[in-house]
């Protein structure tokens, strides 16, 4: 309970079992084309939990010689599929920025999955907010402020919920401590999917 941090919007349940439906078609289309895949830690190697795809023109990727964004998938060497409709439709509504997104990072949480604190650093553009759409079981999304260690918080994310982060929480620390299974019907079972819209270059 309590204030959420200057920038750090929550819109719960912004999409409805209609449109969180009709986005879960898009996604499964994307992935038939860039598969998900697993990340791995820049240095050690350790895979991800998590396993990611991504749609538009860059996405985001993690292996052992680090993060970038880059416009081919790593795997498949295929640009990544378009960004949804629906989504460029929110971002123009809720972004409060006028260039569109060019990343649309799509996180898969099989149950058991999460994701550690980190700070979303990569883009060259940190004026543009990042946003968040969540779909299937819910999540405990934990954040802070912009220094390690430093007190947290928690918000538990739900199917549909969208969270816009500009401001003085675009480097808040962050990350996913556990999913709740069977919270949701829309995945029926799989676990949870979360989206982010992210601008990477400047205009
Ligand atoms: C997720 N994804 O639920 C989260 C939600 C990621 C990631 O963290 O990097 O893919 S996005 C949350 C986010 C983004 C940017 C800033 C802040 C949170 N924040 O300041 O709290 O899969
Ligand atoms: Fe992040």
């Amino acid at each position: 309970p309590g204030a959420l941090p200057p920038g750090l919007v929550h819109l719960p349940a912004r999409l409805d079992a209609a449109a969180q439906r009709a986005l879960l078609a898009e996604v499964r289309r994307a992935a038939a084309e860039a598969p998900l895949f697993r990340p791995a830690m820049p240095g050690s190697g350790r895979p991800f939990s998590v396993r990611m795809t991504n749609c538009g023109p860059l996405g985001w990727v993690s292996d052992p010689a680090g993060y970038r964004y880059q416009p081919l998938h790593p795997e498949t060497g295929r640009p990544w599929p378009p960004i949804p409709a629906a989504l460029l439709d929110l971002w123009r509504e809720l972004a409060g920025y006028p260039h569109p997104p060019e990343a649309c990072l799509v996180n898969f949480y099989a149950p058991g999955a999460r994701l550690g604190l980190h700070q979303d650093r990569d883009e060259a553009d940190l004026a543009a907010p990042v946003l968040s759409v969540s779909l299937g079981d819910e999540a405990l999304f934990r954040f802070g402020g912009t220094a390690r260690g430093g007190p947290t918080r928690s918000l538990r994310l739900g199917s549909g919920d969208v969270v816009v982060l500009g401001g003085e929480s675009r480097l808040a620390f962050h990350g996913v401590d556990r999913i709740y299974p069977g919270t949701s019907t829309l995945l029926k079972g799989e676990g949870r999917i979360n989206l982010t819209l992210r601008r990477v270059t400047r205009p």
